[in-house]
């Protein structure tokens, strides 16, 4: 894995100058609930000072090990030095001119990028935008526009934002839709083919799910649905890698109904699981590729790439935003897509994953509380359930991601019932402190086990 260089900032490893959240960080927490909406929520109340590699540094002096990337966006490292360098030169030229108003290069460079490198040996044509939200909508606009018809389908567990129509999109109610609607109505959900938590029974996953999807499809008239929408690795939802067998179905469903196939990587994409775009490892492609969070390395950038036709099919002054494809956003991306010339982030999301099974696999025989360890490349995660009855344990997430927290170690959860532990380090940590974290984890969940073992099938108290 890649070697401590010169131009790392920060010390690679962990280090606990006080408790976690240190004082200072409580102080400015303090000042925070004083002035920030509370709508917004946080994982860990810590401030934090400068991030570089696989270390968070908060303003107590504390080195936290980072296994989030800002939620799969600093894959290249919080403080990469080439995006640092070309962002740098364009703030040098020019901050903004709107790419509506006034053309620059770097917005059509990353666009050819994408272009090529998408799954898709077809013409291809790409938009820019900020927010993967803003990608997700765009994408429907597109593909209403190119179709003519007005339906959406959607997946349960799917995670496609927070705006208006994405969050009408997203499966899980709370925090994501209460109290916000109403949503637009033409968001129709199907199942999906969860391994661990099948919707529908059946000796071939891939199959009886498809089979469902097709039957939700007629009970609306599949000539109404102008894309379907899915995550290859379903992310906020829980790592879920579908059945598989299930993109390719839907690739096939979306051929025979003239449905526009629309993959989300915006989470699993640019990298994450070892290959540039998760759908490779299906190998599908979607007729619309979406990329963001780790396309700019933590600068706003978010794309939609898909067939030309499709994305021409718009009529001229209907795609924008003023800050859609920003010229400082866009130098990161170049950056980042040099980074990937050497092919050594791919190699590393691979080794990150044998690594982390080497640690956290045999969790699930050695333990009563682990039932999965599953994911791909640097996307990878832990189910916690009573392994008998497969009742989730959101609590043990709770308590053993608490305990990595305040030993240093940066870990989220996700999932529709939130008993999901996730790691999604940046692709540039070392493997030393990879190995750190995850012992520190490992000894988390075995810690729980040994002292939280409830009767099997009896959830403990929050
Ligand atoms: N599609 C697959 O994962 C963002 C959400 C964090 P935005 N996921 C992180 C939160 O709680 O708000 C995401 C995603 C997939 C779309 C999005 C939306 O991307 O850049 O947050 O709008």
């Amino acid at each position: 894995m890649t070697e401590m260089t010169e131009t790392t900032t920060l010390p690679q490893s962990r280090h606990l100058a006080t408790t976690v959240p240190g004082p200072r960080s409580q102080q400015l927490h303090a000042e925070r609930l004083a002035q920030v909406s509370d709508g917004f929520g946080m994982v860990l109340p810590v401030f934090v000072d400068r991030a570089d590699g696989g270390i968070i540094q908060d303003v107590d002096g504390n080195r936290l090990i980072d296994f989030a990337s800002g939620i799969a966006v600093t894959s290249a490292g919080a403080a990469n030095p080439r995006v640092r360098q070309r962002v740098a030169a364009q703030l040098e030229r020019f901050t903004h001119t709107c790419f509506m108003v006034t053309e620059y290069e770097s917005f059509t460079q990353v666009c050819r990028w994408l272009n090529e490198h998408t799954p898709g040996d077809f013409d291809k044509r790409t938009a820019l935008f900020s927010t993967g939200a803003e990608a997700v909508e765009n994408a429907v606009k597109i593909a209403r526009s190119a179709t003519g018809r007005p339906n959406m389908l959607v997946f349960d567990e799917a995670y496609h934002g927070r705006s208006l129509l994405t969050m009408a999109m997203t499966a899980k109610e709370n925090p994501y839709r209460l109290n916000f609607g109403p949503l637009p109505e033409e968001i129709v959900r199907a199942a999906s083919a969860n391994p661990l938590r099948p919707a529908v029974a059946g000796d071939d996953l891939a199959a009886t799910a498809l089979a469902s999807v097709e039957a939700t499809l007629a009970e609306r008239g599949a000539e109404t649905f102008a894309a379907m929408v899915i995550e290859p690795i379903q992310g906020e939802g829980g790592f879920i890698v579908p059945a598989p067998g299930f993109l390719a179905g839907l690739r096939r469903i979306a051929d025979q109904y003239g449905i526009v196939l629309v993959i989300d990587e915006i989470q699993a994409g640019m990298g994450r699981t070892g290959m540039l775009y998760a759908s490779e490892h299906e190998g599908i492609a979607g007729d619309i590729t979406l990329s963001a969070k780790a396309l700019a390395d933590g600068l706003p950038l978010s794309a939609v790439t898909g067939r030309a036709e499709l994305m021409n099919a718009v009529h001229t002054g209907g795609l924008g935003g003023t800050y859609a494809g920003n010229p400082l956003a866009c130098e990161a991306a170049l950056a980042v897509f040099e980074e990937f010339e050497d092919g050594s982030l791919l190699a590393n999301a691979r080794t990150i994953e044998a690594v982390a099974r080497d640690t956290l696999e045999a969790l699930v025989t050695e333990t009563a509380i682990v039932a999965q360890f599953r994911g791909r490349g640097a996307m990878l995660a832990l189910e916690f359930a009573d392994t008998g009855t497969l009742e989730p344990r959101p609590d043990l997430a709770r308590t053993i991601s608490a305990a990595c927290h305040s030993r240093g170690v940066l870990t989220l959860t996700c999932g529709t019932h939130g008993n999901v532990i996730r790691l999604l380090p940046p692709l540039v940590i070392e493997e030393e402190l990879l190995r750190d974290g995850l012992e520190v984890l490992r000894g988390a969940v075995l810690e729980a086990q040994a002292t939280a073992r409830t009767p099997v099938g009896v959830a403990a108290a929050p």
